[in-house]
């Protein structure tokens, strides 16, 4: 590992921030792909440069893929270097540990994890992988930015290969309390992981709260003492960091899109279509943690308990595709569905059908609309880690005149909690009463809370973000990364979210 004159910022993650296709005349092109880690950070690598480390989302041996991904480069502003995996790989480290595992015991949802050995063997040989990736791309005076559920592993390795350079880490989904976190068989083994980073980050203080009483209970030689904003891990003799950093949102990107005149003409259409009703709007992934039928039950019950909203409301809900072909995640689509048509069927009368669904993702510009046309946001997940739709929907009600129904287990409503309408996604009813409480907010309360919305997302917006966690990791800013001068950012805008 050499030394090089400045230092340069070095993501890594999961899946790269583009996809592959197969083009026409058998051609391979990548497209700017997807995910609320890449909407956070793609404006800032586009305009800083810099390294993003991450599997090529394809198994099969392609050939040439280097060159195809260097050739992305180019056109990014920032080198991509992809990792390739193994079908066996993808299956037992990503399908398996990572989602199967992680990412239901920390939302919470331990009856619908897999604990398996085989899965655990494999996320470290993959980590590792991304380790020695990492090894021959950065020098030690890089900062490495190692993100979310699937490389906690990451660092562990880096140190064993003597690596020297300053390892952050990020992680996007909630942590859990340590009686879940407990069941866990590989418990003892990744906290040791996360501990060898040098600054590990949470969404909120909750997350890091939890994750310092794993440590205290766990780690029988630690030692955690506050410091400023932070808390210090005293572990083998070296000092590690750990705080919480709320995510943020591109907030004027978002804005200054949503006001653009194609937006604005697709806005007007929806409304005079819907003039006089008013649109309740849900958009998330396929995902059991969304709470999405619970939310069809709210509504269900807001039809049924107050009539008067009959023909004068319309809810929207939009599910993505995501981790299609599992049967879990099957089962939750067809269960999604025959609620929708249940409540279509009972309460639709000539001329209005309560409950529009899409199953798909959506363009760019006509999520942007859909945001600025609605009249509330229902944003109930059982857990999240953040919850970016929140905000973004905040960011692009330029009229201000939208309300906020946000889950008390979404991260965001740490941030957004007191100026939007916070409902527990379990409790139907309580739910169906804030719907009911939104569509009657007259519009001096509406517009108070929303511009306390607005100014909390512009103002801990994803610049903010990234800032405070390299602040707190290596005391720089973006500002102290070098602009490549001789860059013209190509403008991706199509970011659709990806599979996680
Ligand atoms: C993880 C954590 C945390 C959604 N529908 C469409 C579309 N989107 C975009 C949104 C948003 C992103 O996808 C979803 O972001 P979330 O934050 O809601 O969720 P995850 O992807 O699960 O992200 C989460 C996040 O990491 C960041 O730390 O907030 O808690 O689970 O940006 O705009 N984009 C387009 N069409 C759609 O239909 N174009």
């Amino acid at each position: 590992m050499t030394a090089q004159p400045s230092s340069r910022l070095i993501v890594v993650s999961n899946r790269l921030p583009y996809v592959r296709h197969l083009k026409k005349g058998e051609k391979w092109a990548l497209e700017p792909g997807s995910g609320g880690l890449v909407t956070a950070l793609l404006p800032v690598l586009r305009d800083r440069g810099g390294t993003w480390i991450g599997w090529s989302g394809v198994t099969e041996n392609v050939s040439r893929i280097d060159d195809i991904f260097r050739n992305a480069s180019r056109g990014a502003g920032y080198e991509l270097r992809p990792v390739s995996l193994s079908q066996e790989e993808v299956d037992k480290y990503y399908h398996g540990y990572s989602n199967e595992t992680l990412w239901p015991l920390f939302h919470d949802l331990q009856s619908r994890a897999t604990f398996d050995s085989e899965y655990w063997h494999t996320y470290v040989k993959v980590n590792r992988k991304f380790a020695e990736t990492l090894a021959g791309e950065c020098t030690d005076g890089d900062f490495v930015w190692i993100h979310d559920y699937q490389m906690a592993d990451v660092a562990h390795h880096l140190r064993e290969m003597g690596c020297q350079a300053n390892l952050g880490y990020f992680l996007h989904i909630p942590f859990p309390s340590p009686d879940i976190f407990m069941k866990l068989p590989e418990r003892h083994a990744l906290l040791t992981s996360l501990l060898a980073y040098d600054l590990v980050g949470f969404q909120t203080v909750r997350d890091r709260r939890n994750f310092l009483q794993c440590v205290r209970m766990l780690m029988k030689n630690a030692r955690v003492r506050p410091d400023g904003h932070l808390h210090v891990v005293h572990v083998d003799d070296r000092d590690m960091r750990v705080g919480n950093f709320p995510i943020g949102i591109d907030a004027a990107g978002f804005a200054g899109r949503a006001g653009q005149p194609e937006v604005e003409e697709r806005v007007r259409s929806i409304k005079e279509r819907f003039a006089g009703r008013q649109i309740v709007l849900g958009i998330d992934r396929l995902d059991y943690t969304k709470g999405i039928p619970e939310r069809l039950r709210a509504f269900s019950s807001l039809l049924e308990r107050f009539p008067e909203v009959h023909e004068r409301i319309h809810y929207f809900q939009v599910v993505i595709p995501s981790r299609t072909g599992i049967p879990e995640y099957d089962e939750l689509k067809m269960r999604i569905e025959r609620l929708v048509a249940e409540i279509n069927g009972r309460f639709s009368k000539l001329g209005w059908v309560p409950i529009h669904y899409f199953f798909r993702s959506l363009p760019p510009d006509e999520l942007l609309a859909f945001y600025r046309a609605s009249d509330i946001a229902l944003i109930t997940p059982l857990k999240d880690g953040m919850n970016l739709v929140a905000k973004e929907y905040c960011a692009c009600s330029l009229e201000e005149t939208s309300v906020l129904i946000l889950s008390q287990f979404a991260g965001a409503a740490a941030q957004l909690g007191s100026s939007a309408l916070v409902v527990n996604p379990y409790d139907v009813e309580q739910t169906a009463d804030a719907l009911y409480h939104a569509f009657r907010m007259p519009a001096g309360e509406r517009r108070y809370r929303i511009r306390r919305l607005r100014r909390n997302v512009h103002g801990q917006d994803v610049f903010w973000w990234v800032d405070s966690f390299m602040q707190a990791a290596i005391h720089k800013e973006l500002k102290d990364f070098p602009l490549l001068e001789d860059y013209i950012p190509e403008h991706h805008e199509n970011i659709v979210p990806s599979e996680r």
